[in-house]
């Protein structure tokens, strides 16, 4: 499927508005661009790819991914892969987009009947206020009202209380009830940027040089069975969260990833100045996402 002008037009937007907030939450974006300009990677932060960008959502009726993915269909996106994470609880997606400037979307969702009862009924308390399919009320060519619909409460504020006994049983779950739809993070392609920092390994030793903390789970890097999809990841950066009745608590909010998308087999033989988005690696893989999800879990924050 391909976008209309006008659709076009809306994404980008839409776009625009969750990275400016994500750039103010998350300091290490900034500190990340300003270490590339430094360096002489990148002349400006326009040029920097964005492979993919991620939003976690909570598996209830008229929430989860059958909601939320109706806003990046209606902008042309395309359902692909769907992926199965058992000990987490979770299932996502990814999306292709309609024209490749736009990144590719990954969206999870928490499979929230297999929580304990306590768990559920601390989730039910709070998204049982959404009784319609919120996004059905929205006009998705709007960009402002999709704009304000992703950085908006969709619940009531969580207790610290129930924050932390979500915690205890899964982190993902206490993620979502206090940072709901802000952008989970994006993610820098290293693949086409210049030589000494296009491949991942480069990339997270100059990373590691300038002192960005990276997510260890599994090793800093994760690579995927076929050697062609190889990531890694910042470690959450903390934010002072306000929790309903004053009180206030230190939590994982966003991070940030890097993605090496080797060129396959078959056109390994181009010219570099030929290789497009469509040679490479596509996709995403369970076993590196599987780790990359605890870039906000307390075994990485609390490092
Ligand atoms: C998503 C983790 C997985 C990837 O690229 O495989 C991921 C998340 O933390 O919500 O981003
Ligand atoms: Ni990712």
């Amino acid at each position: 499927m391909t976008a209309s002008p006008t659709q076009t037009k809306t994404l980008a937007a839409v776009l625009d508005g969750l990275m400016r907030r994500y750039r103010e939450r998350v300091p290490d974006v900034q500190g990340i661009f300003d270490a590339m300009l430094n360096e002489g990677i990148i002349q400006s932060p326009e040029e920097i790819e964005n492979d993919h960008i991620a939003f976690r959502t909570m598996g209830v009726p008229n929430l989860g991914i059958a909601s939320f993915e109706k806003i990046f269909l209606h902008y042309g996106y395309e359902k692909r892969d769907e992926y199965n994470f058992t000990e987490k609880k979770l299932t996502a997606y990814w999306y292709a987009p309609p024209e490749p400037q736009f990144p590719r979307i990954f969206a999870s969702e928490l499979r929230v009947p297999e929580l304990s009862d306590t768990a559920q009924q601390i989730i039910h308390r709070y998204t049982d206020t959404v009784t319609s399919d919120p996004v059905d009320a929205l006009d998705l060519d709007d960009a402002g009202a999709v704009d304000q619909f992703l950085h908006q409460p969709l619940w009531t504020t969580p207790t610290l209380s129930d924050y932390q006994t979500l915690l205890a049983e899964s982190e993902y779950a206490a993620w979502v009830i206090y940072n709901r739809y802000y952008l989970n993070h994006f993610t820098i392609s290293v693949h086409n940027l210049k030589p000494g920092y296009s491949t991942i390994d480069e990339f997270v030793a100059f990373l590691e040089r300038r002192g960005f903390r990276l997510n260890s789970a599994g090793g800093t890097i994760k690579v995927s069975p076929d050697g062609d999809l190889r990531q890694s990841s910042t470690v959450a950066q903390m934010i002072d969260a306000e929790f309903a009745g004053g009180e206030t608590f230190r939590i994982a909010g966003s991070y940030v990833e890097f993605a090496e998308r080797r060129v396959l087999p078959p056109f390994r033989h181009l010219p570099a100045d030929q290789v497009r988005r469509e040679h490479r690696r596509e996709g995403f893989e369970t076993g590196n996402a599987d780790k990359i999800f605890e870039s906000t879990f307390t075994t990485q924050t609390g490092k």
